[in-house]
């Protein structure tokens, strides 16, 4: 599943438009997961999980520049995020699963914020991209 030059082309441009709004875009994907998959939100029971909480914001913003750090470095994702697949296996112990529906709401927020990018192309390099990502998340686990 590597991602030819083109899409990695694709996901380094909208990276780049996603850094300095990575608190809305992220707080948004984090609300669209909670809405849509209530189960998701008893990971977080010390969260205000309410519209637009300082939370949301904050723990959006992580997200999204941590996968902005494995854009980043695109050739190693595992070395980028190696300290963050520890934590999720280990320590916060998240079920594999909701990194496919984490993703899936963060390409709907990408799709909403950029509609201009979102073609079908970039679509699919960016879905290759965050499916990568929670591989590397969810590695440890094995
Ligand atoms: Ni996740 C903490 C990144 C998926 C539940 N998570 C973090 C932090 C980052 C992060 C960054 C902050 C670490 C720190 O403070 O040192 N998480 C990511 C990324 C993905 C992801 C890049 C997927 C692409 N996390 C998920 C999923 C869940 C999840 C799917 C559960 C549904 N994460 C958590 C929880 C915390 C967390 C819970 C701790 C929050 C806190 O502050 O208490």
């Amino acid at each position: 599943m590597t991602l030819t030059q083109a899409e990695k082309a694709a996901v380094a441009t909208i990276w780049g438009k996603v850094g300095p709004q990575a608190d809305v875009i992220g707080a948004e994907s984090l609300e669209r997961l909670f809405s849509s998959f209530p189960p998701t939100k008893t990971y977080f029971p010390h969260f205000d999980l309410s519209h637009g909480s300082a939370q949301l914001y904050s723990h959006g913003s992580k997200v999204l520049s941590a996968i902005g750090e494995a854009a980043k470095n695109i050739d190693n994702i595992t070395g980028a995020l190696a300290t963050l697949s520890e934590l999720h296996a280990y320590i916060l112990r998240v079920d594999p699963v909701n990194f496919k529906l984490l993703s899936h709401c963060i390409l709907c927020s990408l799709a909403a914020h950029f509609p201009n990018d979102f073609t079908p192309e970039v679509h699919a390099a960016l879905d290759k991209f965050l499916s990568q990502t929670a591989s590397v998340l969810t590695e440890k686990y094995r």
